[in-house]
């Protein structure tokens, strides 16, 4: 960060929805879901050509703060929604409305900048042991939450579930504006890193959800596409198969809670080389990359709901 402005940085994401609205103004519009902990806003994008009446999309980065390269490809799919001249891009907009906060964690993320680049967490305290800082946002959800050893009930774990389901309100704003739309939400969308797996419900046991052939379906079509660029290699299962058990996550609430017909957690590139450090040369093969196993999905989406 030498020689850069932090106080710049800080602010860049959110400045950026904010041109890419006022710019795009028929169609998008920037609106804050509540404040985090420490009092920030939680920006995210509304884009609709409908003025709210057609099935949701929403997309989500960063409830991990150190996963850098997910709020940048967040960016990135803004970008070709509203600027895209693929008609196949702009047909989504005549079907759907998208909801999109590229900064689901902006505590972690404004600490990882200033002080600690491998923050997960956010940045709430949690009483004893003193010193112990932030709740893991993606365990703080409301389905099965602290269960089967799939988060931590210890404030100084990676892990920690919190005090209770949606005690930090990074989460609970999620969940309130989530169940704003939940009667329209077809599409739930988190982005995380990395590992590159395209996840589905659910993280608390191998008992396979009843969709479970549609989306190990969507999932493999999808992988096959994200390949085609770069040969990156994408793999698709269900969070406790693929990775290990996760319980309390944005993604299996939302499925469990709100019924949306599909979810996909995604962890993005790379497979360990770099980890969180990805390189700045790898943003926009990721970006690209990653919208044309999107297109996939949209494409199964549209036939299926
Ligand atoms: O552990 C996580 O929260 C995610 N992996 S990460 O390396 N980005 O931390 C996986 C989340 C999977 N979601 C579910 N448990 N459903
Ligand atoms: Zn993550």
């Amino acid at each position: 960060l030498n020689g850069i402005d932090i106080t710049r940085l800080k602010m860049c994401i959110h400045q950026s929805l904010d041109d890419l609205a006022s710019i795009n103004n028929a169609t998008a519009s920037t609106f804050s879901i509540g404040t985090s902990y420490e009092g920030r806003e939680m920006k995210a994008i509304k884009i609709s050509k409908s003025g709210e009446t057609r099935p949701a999309i929403w997309i989500d980065a960063n409830i991990h703060a150190r996963e850098w390269i997910t709020g940048a490809v967040c960016n990135y799919i803004i970008d070709q929604l509203l600027n895209s001249n693929e008609t196949e891009i702009q047909s989504w907009l005549d079907e759907y409305d998208f909801y999109i906060l590229p900064i689901a964690n902006p505590d972690g993320y404004e600490f990882t900048h200033t002080t600690d680049r491998f923050w997960r967490k956010s940045r709430s305290e949690n009483g004893s042991p003193v010193g112990c800082i932030g709740t893991d946002l993606n365990r703080n959800f409301d389905f099965h939450w602290l269960e089967n050893g799939g988060a931590s009930s210890n404030p100084c774990s990676n892990t920690f579930a919190g005090n209770s389901p949606f005690s930090d309100s990074e989460a609970a704003n999620m969940r309130d504006f989530l169940t704003s739309i939940s009667s329209r939400l077809v599409f739930y969308l988190s982005l995380h890193s990395s590992g590159q797996y395209i996840l589905f419900p659910t993280g608390f046991d191998d008992t396979p959800i009843p969709q479970y052939n549609t989306y190990m379906s969507i999932g493999n079509l999808a992988a096959e596409a994200h390949g085609i660029r770069h040969g990156t290699n994408f793999t698709a299962g269900s969070v406790y198969n693929l990775m290990y058990t996760a319980t309390g996550s944005s993604m299996d609430w939302t499925w469990n809670a709100l019924k949306a017909n599909l979810t996909f957690t995604y962890e993005l590139r790379d497979k360990g080389q770099f980890g969180h450090l990805l390189p700045p040369d790898q943003i926009y093969p990721s970006a690209t990359e990653f919208m044309d196993g999107l297109k996939v999905i949209m494409t199964e989406l549209s036939r299926e709901y």
